[in-house]
Parts: C-alpha cells; sequence; structure tokens
C-alpha cells in the first residue's frame, strides 16, 4: 500500500500513538461513502482513500441509478480528479474489502459506522479523540479558510442590516434568514449551520431556526449565523440589532452588560490560558449582571459554586467553543481536556456569552421580559494574546446603531 506521494507524515507521539505499531487507521465517511485507510511506515503513515467511482455512460446505472448515475445528477469527479485536487492514493471503494482483509485485529476504526468492516474491526473511542485533538491547533492554510469564512460572514451581517426595512414591511424573520442563506450559498459553500433570526420575543430562544415570526419596530433581532467556506470550515457570530436602529432603555441596558461579560471573556483568551478562564470569567461576569438586575437572589459566590449555577437559567448554554471543520470543533476530546488543556497559538474560538429573558419569565421584571441578547466573536489565539477575526462588526450598542444607521 505504500507510495511516495501519499505518504502522510503525523505526529503520532501527540496523540499517544506509535508511528512503528501495527496500526492501520480507518476514517468512514458515510456522507461521502468515502473510507481512508492509514497504513503505518517510517515517520508516518500511508494513505489511501477509497471512494465510489463516478457511473458514466455505458453503465446500467448510469441511467437505472437516480443517486449515483451521472444522467441523474450530472458529471462527477473521477478518482484521478480527487487524487490530483487531494494529492493522495484514491482508490475505487470496490478494491475497499480486499484491503480490509489485510487489515490486521488491532487496527484502529473512527467515524462513521461503515457496513463493510469485518466484524473484528471496531470502532475505537482513542482515535476519535485523537482525531479531534489533532483539530486543536490550525494550521496556517487551515486560519486563511477561518479568516475568509469569518470575513464572508461579516459581509453577510451587513447584508442582513441593510434588509431590517425590507424584513419590518413584509418579511420578517424569514426575509433576514434568506438574505443571509443566500449570502452564504453565493460567497461560501453555504451555512456552517442553521441561521438563527430570532426577533421580539423569540430572541431569548437559543436555537430559533424556525425564523417564521414578525420584525416589528421596537424589537431587537438576535442573528446567530455563520458562512462555511468552500473548504467547509466555518465560522459563528452573533450579533443583536435594533430593528428600528435604536436599542431602547432596557435593552441598551442588558446589551451592556453582556457586552462587559464579552470583553472580560475575551480578555481571558491567549496562550496558556484554559478555556475554563474564559468561560469562568463569562459566567462571573453575567452572575454579576443578574445581581445587579436584581434578578438573582443569591450572592454572585453561591451562584459560582458548583451546586449552585443559579445564572444558568438566564444563560441556559456554554460561553464559547472552539470552530473549524465542525462550527463546534474538538467535541470529542472529553470535558478535562477542553476546559483545561493551556490554549496554543493557532486555537480558533467562538465566544458567545449572552443573558435570555423569556417573556413568560416572572423572575425577570416585566421591563425586561423577552430580551435577548447575545454577543458573539470568533478569535484566534496567538503567540502573545489574541486577534478577534470578526472585529469588523461593532461590539458596543453605540456602535451597532452607528453600523446599522449607515446601513439602511
Ligand atoms: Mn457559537
Amino acid at each position: 500500500m505504500a507510495s511516495g506521494r501519499s505518504h502522510v507524515r503525523s505526529n503520532d507521539t501527540e496523540f499517544g500513538f506509535r508511528a512503528d505499531s501495527d496500526f492501520v487507521w480507518l476514517t468512514a465517511c458515510q456522507s461521502e461513502g468515502a473510507v481512508l485507510v492509514m497504513t503505518p511506515a517510517p515517520g508516518g503513515h500511508d494513505a489511501v482513500l477509497y471512494l465510489p467511482e463516478p457511473v458514466g455512460p455505458g453503465q446500467d446505472a448510469f441511467y437505472a441509478d437516480a443517486l449515483r448515475g451521472e444522467l441523474w445528477i450530472g458529471p462527477a469527479a473521477d478518482l484521478a480528479d480527487w487524487s490530483s485536487a487531494l494529492d493522495l492514493e484514491v482508490r475505487s471503494l470496490d478494491a475497499l474489502d480486499a484491503a480490509l482483509e489485510a487489515a490486521p485485529s488491532g487496527a484502529l476504526v473512527a467515524g462513521a459506522p461503515e457496513p463493510r468492516l469485518p466484524r473484528r474491526l471496531e470502532a475505537s473511542a482513542a482515535l476519535a479523540v485523537a482525531l479531534s485533538a489533532a483539530k486543536l491547533v490550525k494550521d496556517v492554510w487551515e486560519i486563511a479558510q477561518l479568516r475568509a469564512a469569518v470575513d464572508a460572514t461579516v459581509a453577510g451581517f451587513r447584508a442582513v442590516a441593510a434588509e431590517l426595512p425590507a424584513a419590518v414591511e413584509f418579511g420578517g424573520e424569514r426575509w433576514l434568514q434568506a438574505t443571509f442563506d443566500r449570502h452564504a450559498r453565493t460567497f461560501g459553500n453555504g451555512v456552517g449551520y442553521s441561521t438563527v433570526v430570532g426577533s421580539g420575543p423569540h430572541a431569548p430562544t437559543l436555537h430559533w431556526t424556525r425564523c417564521d415570526g414578525p420584525v416589528l419596530p421596537g424589537h431587537v433581532v438576535l442573528v446567530d449565523a455563520g458562512v462555511e467556506a468552500r473548504s467547509l470550515y466555518t465560522a459563528d457570530v452573533t450579533r443583536t440589532l435594533p430593528v428600528d436602529g435604536t436599542f431602547s432603555p432596557a435593552q441598551r441596558e442588558v446589551h451592556a452588560l453582556v457586552e462587559r461579560a464579552h470583553r472580560a471573556a475575551m480578555s481571558k483568551v491567549g496562550p496558556g490560558a484554559s478555556f475554563r478562564d474564559m468561560r469562568s470569567t463569562a459566567y462571573e461576569s453575567i452572575a454579576t449582571a443578574l445581581h445587579e438586575l436584581g434578578i438573582l437572589r443569591v450572592s454572585v459566590d453561591e451562584a459560582m459554586s458548583p451546586t449552585g449555577q443559579q445564572h444558568r437559567r438566564y444563560l441556559p448554554c456554554g460561553t464559547g467553543h472552539h470552530i473549524g471543520l465542525d462550527v463546534h470543533d474538538c467535541a470529542r476530546i472529553g470535558d478535562e481536556r477542553y476546559l483545561d488543556e493551556p490554549l496554543r497559538p493557532g486555537s480558533v474560538l467562538a465566544v458567545e456569552p449572552g443573558l435570555y429573558f423569556h417573556a413568560n419569565d416572572l423572575t425577570v421584571p416585566p421591563e425586561l421580559r423577552g430580551i435577548g441578547i447575545r454577543i458573539e466573536d470568533d478569535l484566534l489565539v496567538t503567540e502573545t494574546g489574541h486577534e478577534v477575526l470578526s472585529a469588523a462588526l461593532p461590539i458596543d450598542a453605540a456602535g451597532i446603531e452607528k453600523w446599522v444607521a449607515a446601513l439602511r
């Protein structure tokens, strides 16, 4: 299976695997029907990718198979195209069975279930962790992809803000969602995840992807959206916009508290710091805000204790995550490493504190009910601190008002 061109150098020591061991690594990716087989070789692994071949004229399936036949789906890249695009040896999926038969019993398997796998080869949790951990630090090319995804996302937010009057007039949340999604499809591969557009009382609903409500003057509209680049790396950004250009005093007050938490949390992101540092800072700032608003009926200290956490009623989610190929990248490495491993230059994180006061929450003063605010930026950890990749978007309420006004 060895081939000079497809030789992959991997730092096996870092993952806890030995390069000279007998492991064969297999990754099955169900959606594409692709399987990557990696065989140990001096200094790394030899990799071969198995892919389904396109079904062209001359084969029955050309017209009989609506899922794969090119008569139905149009011309598809062949194995040689894939090989040159990926600089990897690529073989037909039909040849996979023979490769699997040759795989030793100790071979490690990760990815979606692959029905062709012999029973003796079982999924390896350790390999899943290793693959996830390999994504903790992005290389120069990956950072460029994320930068491009964020830039396209910022442009998408501009497009959305420009459509606020149309959303009020006739389009509602659907119009704003479709505006961003069209932008994402045109300038990237598409959206990285379902776009959230929550106006008025929908803003506190974390995953308001239904986006079927009206957008009315006096509302704030929470937009959580990311363009996925054509390389499939995705951004994840949120801003909460005043529909008629001006925040009400109550909206402005909540926005300022979330901004304070956001800036405090971002200040903790840097090399050597942990994800937990950022998260605790965000939670403590939010708990303090709730205390100042008279909503938190215990002390901030009690709320911050493991058995307290009363602030989580109004922030029932995390305050950030790694981004990359997955919008929640590196999610398989386990809580301990995710939270406590020192961040390294090249890590890219979304930071996203918020306050979510549901319209029917009687523990919240009436004037604050129905207000939901989230601020989310994408940060690259650098040698000396961090760079806010989404810095082209304003963070403070006054800056957002000015930005919206300029785009109308
Ligand atoms: Mn996010």
